[in-house]
C-alpha cells in the first residue's frame, strides 16, 4: 500500500506529573511515570507521543510544563501536547518546552480564532484540533437524515456544546488545524474498539488527517480505525496495562497491507 506510513501514537494522560488512565474519562488510576513510559514506547517503535494534560488547577499546569521538558529529554520522536491551551502564548510555552505540535480542544470551541492564530504563528503542521465526541440520539442535534450524530463535548467531557462533531471537524480544518485528534468519549478506556462510524464521517468531512482515539485494545481495532479513514491511531490503556506492544500492533498492520515504519 503506497502513501504516508500510518502512525501509532501512545497517549500519556497527565495529572499531577503522573500518567493516569480511566474509563469514559472517569475513575482515573495512576499508570506510571511519563518519561519512563515515553522511553519504553519509543523503544517499542512508537511514531509519536501524545501528552494530554488533564489537570484542572493552575498548580498542576506548571507541573505539566515540567513534564513536557522531562519527556522531551527522554525521547527523540515527535511530541504533541494538549490540555488547557487557551492562548497562543500557552501554545508557545509548550513548544518552547519541547513539544513539536500542540492540540487545542475546549479553547477552540470557545474561541475558534485560536486555531488560525496558532497556524499563522507556528504553521498548520503544529496545530491539532482535539475533538471529544459523544454519540447522541438525533433530537439534540437535528441532522435531518436520521443518521448517527455525535456531539462535541469540552472541559474534559463535562460540558455539552450542542455542536455536531462532523461539522465542527470541518470548521477546524477551515480555520487552520493541520490534523484532527478525534476521541470517542463512549469508547474511551472500554477496550471495545474505535467508533469507526464517527471516524469515517469525520475523515470524509474534514479533508485533513485524523488521529483515531478512544477504545482500541486489539490489533484488529487499530486496523479497523485505519480502514475507516484515520491516518494515525492513538491508544493509552492497552499500552499502559502491557496488554499489547507497539511492535506487535505494527507487525499485524504490516501483515494486513498497511504501510508502517518498522
Ligand atoms: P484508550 O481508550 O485507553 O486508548 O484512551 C485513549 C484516549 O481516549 C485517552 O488517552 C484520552 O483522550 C482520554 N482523555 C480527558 C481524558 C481522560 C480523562 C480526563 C479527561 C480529556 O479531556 O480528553
Amino acid at each position: 500500500m503506497s502513501g504516508l506510513a500510518k502512525r501509532i501514537i501512545p497517549c500519556l494522560d497527565i495529572l499531577g506529573g503522573r500518567v493516569v488512565k480511566g474509563v469514559n474519562f472517569k475513575n482515573l488510576v495512576d499508570s506510571g511515570d511519563p518519561a519512563e513510559l515515553a522511553r519504553r514506547y519509543e523503544a517499542e517503535g512508537a511514531d509519536e507521543i501524545a501528552l494530554l494534560d488533564i489537570s484542572a488547577t493552575l498548580e498542576d499546569r506548571k507541573t505539566a510544563l515540567e513534564t513536557v521538558r522531562r519527556v522531551r529529554l527522554a525521547v527523540s520522536i515527535p511530541l504533541s501536547v494538549g490540555g488547557g491551551i487557551r492562548t497562543v502564548d500557552d501554545g508557545e510555552r509548550l513548544l518552547n518546552a519541547g513539544a513539536d505540535r500542540v492540540s487545542v480542544n475546549s479553547a477552540a470551541v470557545r474561541n475558534p480564532e485560536i486555531l488560525s492564530l496558532l497556524a499563522e504563528r507556528f504553521g498548520v503542521q503544529c496545530v491539532i484540533a482535539a475533538i471529544d465526541a459523544k454519540s447522541v440520539t438525533a433530537p439534540q442535534i437535528a441532522d435531518g437524515k436520521g443518521g448517527r450524530v455525535w456531539e462535541v463535548m469540552i472541559d474534559a467531557g463535562k460540558t455539552a456544546t450542542g455542536l455536531d462533531a462532523v461539522a465542527w471537524a470541518s470548521a477546524c480544518a477551515n480555520r487552520g488545524a493541520g490534523e484532527i485528534l478525534l476521541t470517542s468519549i463512549d469508547r474511551d478506556g472500554t477496550g471495545t474498539g474505535y467508533d469507526c462510524a464517527l471516524l469515517e464521517a469525520v475523515a470524509k468531512a474534514a479533508g485533513i488527517p485524523v488521529i483515531a482515539s478512544g477504545g482500541a485494545s486489539r490489533p484488529e481495532h487499530f486496523l479497523e480505525g485505519l480502514i475507516a479513514g484515520a491516518q494515525a491511531v492513538l491508544a493509552a490503556g492497552v499500552f499502559h496495562r502491557h496488554e499489547r506492544t507497539i511492535e506487535e500492533i505494527k507487525g499485524y498492520l504490516k501483515k494486513n497491507g498497511m504501510e508502517v515504519r518498522l
